[in-house]
Formats: structure tokens, sequence, C-alpha cells
């Protein structure tokens, strides 16, 4: 019987000191992946100027599971996906924050929800979903930025920000994305709703980063996502005039029935 294959995709920019706590974490994880699943795991590191390759060349030695992938210097999240995904050989593609923020144990049950679509977003800000220890001003900026896409996307979900993800391979040979910052990652979300496939949200823990330091540079990420509610509200707006349909909703556990399709 054929496995699947799931590529866990781990973006590093100076994680030196996140990484080791997190390789101990994926060891001592009973499953990373569902009853059925192989693992492949893919690393990429993003120009950091600390020893976060050398670390990761030592934890991956040896072992055949491991892809390391290498930009000499710093493109961009959105520029490190992209690598990571054409270096991935999953039917599954799953992406994890590198600083310990996300809790690998809940990647099976992620993954679970592609028996029933194609993305799922991890969802701190759903009503199931909790935020421990995140600064006020931090979660204010990211809420906000997700009600004003709630407000304007063609899909309903609470998240739009979590890189913590599953998507069905498909989805990221179909969907085209433009920015090689944090912009990527709703870009894909977005894209893939408007492209038809199914989104699920799972309600999920976030706490704060314990290790490193943050990479995201918070004005101008604000005015990438800025610039792009601008041009999501001018496709809404010319979809509606037009007689388009792309309002949609996700699954999610917060319909009646769990997992149904709420709109
Ligand atoms: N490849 C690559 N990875 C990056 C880059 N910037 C951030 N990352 C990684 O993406 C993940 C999320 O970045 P963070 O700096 O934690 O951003 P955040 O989660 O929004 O903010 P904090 O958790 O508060 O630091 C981490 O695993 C980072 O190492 C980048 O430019 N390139
Ligand atoms: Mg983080």
């Amino acid at each position: 019987m054929t496995r699947t294959l799931v590529s866990l995709v781990v973006p590093c920019c100076d994680e030196e000191e996140a990484l080791p706590r997190l390789w101990e974490r994926f060891q001592t994880s009973a499953q990373l992946v569902p009853e059925g699943c192989e693992l492949e795991y893919i690393f990429v590191d993003d120009g950091s100027g600390d020893a976060t390759w050398r670390i990761l060349s030592e934890l991956a030695d040896g072992r055949t599971d491991c892809i390391l992938v290498r930009h000499e210097s710093r493109r961009g999240i959105g520029a490190g996906l992209r690598s990571a995904f054409e270096a991935s050989h999953g039917d599954i593609i799953a992406v994890l924050d590198a600083d310990g923020t996300y809790d690998p144990a809940c990647l099976p049950e992620l993954i679970r929800y592609l028996d029933e679509a194609d993305l799922v977003t991890g969802s701190p800000y759903h009503p199931e979903g909790r935020v421990l220890n995140v600064p006020a001003w931090r979660l204010f900026l990211s809420k906000t930025l997700s009600r004003l896409y709630r407000a304007v996307s063609p899909v309903k979900v609470w998240t739009y920000t979590s890189l913590f993800r599953a998507y069905r391979r498909e989805v990221l040979e179909k969907v085209a994305w433009t920015s090689d910052g944090f912009l990527s990652n709703t870009e894909i979300l977005i894209g893939a709703a408007r492209s038809g496939f199914r989104v699920a949200e799972f309600p999920t823990n976030l706490s704060v980063r314990r290790y490193g330091q943050s990479k995201l540079r918070t004005l101008s990420v604000i005015r990438e996502h800025l610039g792009f509610l601008g041009r999501e509200l001018k496709t809404g707006i010319s979809h509606r005039q037009f007689g388009f349909r792309t309002e949609g909703g996700a699954i999610s556990p917060a319909s009646e029935e769990r997992r149904g399709w709420h709109r």
C-alpha cells in the first residue's frame, strides 16, 4: 500500500536559538503526521547571519528524510516558501514556524482537515482558538488585518496571516503569488479560494515567541497588506458589478455540523 507523503516545511531566518528546541519537539512528539502518512522535512534557511545553517546541517546529517534549502542572502519569507515548495515531494505540504509558536503535536489533526478540504489554515483568532501572551499591540494589528480581509475577501475565515497550514499539492501548483514577504501567505489563501479550492480552518493556540528575534518588520508588512486589501476591494467590487459570485465560507468546527460549510 502506498503511503501519503507529507512535506513539512519550516522557514528559518536567524533561528539558531529556536531550532534545537523545535527539533527536540519533533523527536519527542508521538506523531507529526496522521496514521498511514510518511514525513519529509524541508528547512529553508533564508540568508541567516547566525548559526542556523550549521545547526540545520548537523541535524540533517545522515538523514534521508531531511531536505535543506539555502538562500545565500535574505530574500524574504515568500521567496523562502517558494523555494521550499519547489524542493518538496509530498502530496501534502504543511508549513510550521520555526519559533515554536504553534505546537507541532497539532500537525496530525491539522492535516486530517484535508480529508474534506484543499487548504487548512491554523486559526488562533477563531472563537475556539487561543492566543497566549502575545503583546496586545501585535494582536490588535493582526486581528484588525484579519477583520479587514474578512470584510473584503472571497473567503470568510478568522485568521488570514497564519503560516501554520497544510495544503494539497495542487493548490500550490495552481495558485500564483507575487509577494516575497509575509503578504505571500495571505495571497495564497485568497488565491486558493478564488480558484475554487476548499478552505478549512483549524482553531488552534498561538503562543508568543520565546527564543530569538521577530523578523516581521511591522510597518512594511502593514503597508504591503493595505495595498493588497485595496486591490482585493476593487476586485470584489468589479466581480459584484459583473455578477460573479465569489463569496464563500470556510469549513470550520464553529459551523452547526462540525466541518459543514457555513456561508
Ligand atoms: N525563509 C525565511 N523565513 C523567514 C523570514 N522571515 C521570517 N521567517 C521565518 O518565518 C517564521 C515566522 O517569522 P517570525 O519572525 O516568527 O514572524 P511572526 O511569527 O509574525 O512574529 P513573532 O512570532 O512575533 O516573531 C519563522 O520561522 C521565521 O524564522 C524570511 O525572510 N525568510
Ligand atoms: Mg513567529
